[in-house]
């Protein structure tokens, strides 16, 4: 068993190691806080690895985003920056900002104090939400480092409608036996060609990449105790995409009524009021550098998210759960069904949503 306490000692901490707990209910990396006796509190995590597979990229690019983002806020002369944004330490006598083990990669932050995540947000915190996640992207425009993507193509909806494809088709564990699973596939594969419509427009050259969170889930965003946007936390999949992605991906997570792999279906439904509050404050913030194409087409974005999750989250059900931490055996499977219903509940608030984005 890996000692937590050696990892962390090879990195440059202030103080004397307390304690070490686990943190956060993160899908994909195991995170810990850190507990100092006379320093500051840090964010232990393994970062994982066989999603995560060029660890120097992902921490190139988190290093380049958050050191311009800091360099920006100073310029603006704000303050107690260090909650602001992510703070990575290096290891000792070095500038390296991860540690391999010999079986795992590691890296170390600083733990940003009395700063709350939340699973659900009211109207209010959604329209602050909006405005710091158009913020983070209005000042990533002008980074001047080129960013890699950590995973290639991650938010590309073709490879995930393939993915999903060879999934079924090498059936590894015998789920495409299961009349459900049929019936739920012949579902994806009816808005198969609408939903990939990112992807063609890229192409044709009507639509950019710019340089985004790609995880807006509500709970990686970080507020104060008077409800006040400190940052947005976990920075592994910040690289070039569709405005979409961060657009889409809050509001799946943020405007569902219920958690996503929440299994009482009939209670999955879009919330209005949540869209039109994030919409309202992230216009804002991005309308410096939405083009007609970004804009009118939020909706969809709003729609494509709750698709593509369920496209994933299934997929990984017929693989045999091999991506997503499962707690019990179908539990992608009530994912996919919470998330396509979710999709359908957007679909039905198209014209609505169409209206209150033109309005803006
Ligand atoms: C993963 O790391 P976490 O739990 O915030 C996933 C997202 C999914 C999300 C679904 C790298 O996010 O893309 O939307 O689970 N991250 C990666 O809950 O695949
Ligand atoms: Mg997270």
């Amino acid at each position: 068993m890996t000692d937590l306490h050696d990892i962390v000692l090879q990195f440059d901490l202030k103080g004397q190691i307390e304690s070490i707990r686990p943190l956060g209910n993160g899908l994909i990396n195991d995170t810990y806080k850190v507990n100092t006796l006379d320093g500051p509190s840090y964010v232990l995590q393994r970062i994982n690895h066989n999603i995560f597979r060029d660890v120097e990229l992902l921490q190139n690019n988190i290093v380049s985003v958050t050191g311009h983002i800091r360099r920006k806020l100073e310029a603006e002369g704000v303050a107690d920056i260090d909650r602001k944004v992510l703070t990575f330490i290096p290891l000792k006598n070095s500038h390296v900002t991860w540690y391999f083990d010999g079986s795992s990669y590691w890296r170390v932050s600083l733990f940003i104090e009395n700063a709350f995540t939340y699973e659900t947000v009211n109207p209010e915190y959604s329209y602050y939400a909006g405005r710091s996640f158009g913020n983070f992207e209005a000042m990533l425009a002008d980074i001047p480092d080129t960013l890699g993507e950590t995973i290639p193509d991650f938010h590309n909806m073709e490879l995930r409608a393939r993915q999903l494809e060879e999934a079924v088709a090498s059936d590894a564990v015998g789920r495409m036996a299961e009349d459900e699973v049929r019936e739920i596939l012949k579902e994806i594969l009816v808005h198969r060609e609408e939903m990939c419509k990112a992807e063609r427009m890229y192409r044709e050259g009507t639509l950019p990449k710019r340089i985004c969170h790609c995880d807006t889930k509500v709970n990686n965003m970080m507020f104060d105790a008077s409800g006040d946007v400190l940052c947005v936390i976990d920075l592994d999949t910040v690289m070039p995409s569709f405005v979409f992605s961060d657009f889409g991906d809050f509001l799946r997570t943020a405007a569902n009524k219920v958690a996503e792999d929440d299994p009482r279906i009939d209670m999955v439904e879009f919330d209005m009021e949540i869209f039109k509050a994030f919409a309202k404050g992230y216009v804002e913030s991005a309308s410096v550098f939405l083009t007609p194409v970004e804009r009118e087409n939020l909706p969809y974005a709003a729609a494509l998210f709750p698709y593509m999750q369920a496209v994933r989250f299934f997929a990984d059900y017929i693989n045999g759960d091999t991506y997503y931490k499962i707690k019990y055996p179908e539990h992608n499977l009530v994912r996919t069904r919470n998330q396509m219903a979710l999709f359908r509940s957007v679909l039905e608030n198209m014209p609505a949503m169409q209206e209150y984005i033109a309005s803006l």
